[in-house]
């Protein structure tokens, strides 16, 4: 047959054919408290370690911070209204701890729940799913005054917090999350400090994270006492990896970066107890002293679903200098290459199937977890036309790739409920500040006018057929 009489014209045949999802699949969108709230001074919030880390001088791009932000404290009725017109399902958004206990302890300020309780009944009365985190990052400055995550008291200052807030939004939240990303919050603040409260310290950071996770394992009954219902999860952060080569130096490093960034996490959470690796690692760096006998067991409460945030994955050798702080401690000596896959805005390799690759691998390794992928999106620089539409097809297109991959690991036998795009608004990008835009809806930070880009509108056509366009 020639080309000419070929009854699918080629560049048909190469179009990916449409994928449909499983019925009942959670097409939803997520974003952070102090990312989009602002109103930091408002109804008696007190400060978060963000407060502090982003009016320190030179620790936030252009000494942007989240004062303002998207005004989403004042305009989230708005900002609702925009979800159901675009047809979102779902919307996960945190709760900003400082404004439920300022000082992160004692009674909870009724001001604070009380907003949360204004966004919930909104969602709730648009037919919109809310899913609720309880620690996206802003830690009462208070409890960093007294140690921070370094120190154990604060994972059960934690579950008390957790407590409190399931207490008063158990009847209506029935998704539940615990920790956004401790592998950022241990190592990002306490390991390389580039994030709030901005310590460099790859023992403390250690500690850090093993108490973020008795914080985890400690909030887990905590909430299914105040809420039977819910269904109670963690959202962890992974980075596919692999080495470079099969030398034992480049297979090395890549089972360290493994070792920190996904299974130090996952594997207690989803077993009760640390891997032998991971506490040889502990051991070589920090000891193991910070960990009681109980904690683990605790670490293990069982969870209803696995939260999968994804962006890019890993290719790493050994043998690099070290080069200052690593917020993979213990690993400071591993190179990650560069893969010559094109980038994000943001500068991250886009390597969509290593979603499929991780979704497969937790399913092997975890038979039967229910997972919502919980963040995946991607940073571009807009333009907005004459017109002011703004088309942002590399955004849309990073998105459909992904959703892909989503789809495939779902055949593949993943048990994929639901998808969180990261993210509904342009928003404070912690460290980068407002250069990067995340959003599907660009928000002018001069005006607070909010503009759904192309991504937005072509995502609510996706959410609509719960499928991708063939
Ligand atoms: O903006 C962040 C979010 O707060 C946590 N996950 C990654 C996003 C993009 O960097």
């Amino acid at each position: 047959m020639t080309a000419e009489n070929d009854p699918v014209p080629a560049a048909l045949a190469r179009r990916p054919a449409a994928a449909a999802f499983p019925p009942g699949f959670l097409w939803g969108v997520a974003t952070s408290a102090y990312q989009i709230e602002g109103a930091v001074g408002r109804d008696g919030r007190g400060a978060s370690i963000w407060d502090t880390f982003s009016h320190t001088p030179g620790k936030v791009a252009n000494g942007h911070n989240g004062d303002v932000a998207a005004d989403h404290y004042d305009r989230y009725e708005q900002d609702v209204a925009l979800m159901s017109e675009l047809g979102v399902g779902g919307y996960r958004f945190s709760v900003a701890w400082p404004r439920i206990q300022p000082d992160g302890r004692g009674p909870a300020d009724a001001r604070g729940l009380d907003f949360y309780r204004r966004l919930v009944d909104s969602l709730l009365e648009k037919g919109i799913q809310p899913a609720l985190t309880l620690y996206h990052w802003d830690l009462p400055q208070a409890l960093e005054d007294e140690g921070g995550w370094r120190s154990r008291d604060t994972a059960f200052r934690f579950a008390e917090y957790a407590q409190l807030v399931s207490e008063a939004l158990g009847d209506r939240v029935k998704l539940w999350g615990t920790l956004n990303e401790p592998w950022c919050a241990a190592f990002l603040g306490y390991g390389n400090g580039i994030h709030a409260p901005g310590a460099v310290d790859p023992a403390g950071s250690l500690r850090a994270a093993h108490h973020l996770l008795l914080g985890h394992g400690l909030a887990v009954p905590a909430i299914r006492a105040a809420a039977p219902d819910a269904e109670v999860g963690i959202t962890l952060n992974f980075y596919p990896v692999a080495a470079d080569s099969e030398t034992t130096a480049d297979l090395d490093a890549a089972h360290r970066i493994d070792l920190l960034q996904n299974r130090l996490f996952l594997d207690p959470v989803m077993e009760g107890s640390y891997p032998a690796d991971v506490r040889e690692h502990f051991e070589r760096l920090c000891g193991t002293d910070h960990i009681e006998t109980a904690d683990e067991k605790i670490i293990g409460a069982p969870v209803d679903f696995l939260g999968v945030n994804y962006y890019t994955s890993y290719r790493v050798a050994g043998g690099g200098e070290p080069d200052g702080p690593s917020p993979w401690p213990g690993a400071e000596d591993v190179r990650f290459i560069d893969r010559g896959l094109p980038r994000t805005g943001i500068g991250w390799e886009i390597d969509a199937d290593g979603l499929r690759r991780q979704l497969v691998r937790i399913h092997q390794d975890h038979p039967g977890l229910k997972m919502y992928i919980t963040e995946n999106g991607a940073a571009f620089d807009d333009t907005v036309e004459a017109d002011g539409r703004i088309e942002d097809t590399d955004r849309t297109a990073y998105v459909e790739g992904h959703l892909r991959a989503v789809h495939r690991a779902i055949e593949e036998g993943a048990d994929v409920r639901g998808y969180f795009l990261w993210s509904l608004l342009d928003n404070f990008e912690w460290a980068e500040g407002y250069g990067m835009r995340f959003g599907v809806v660009r928000v002018d930070f001069e005006t607070q006018q909010r503009t759904p880009k192309h991504s937005a509108l072509w995502y609510g056509g996706v959410a609509l057929a719960n499928a991708l366009p063939g």
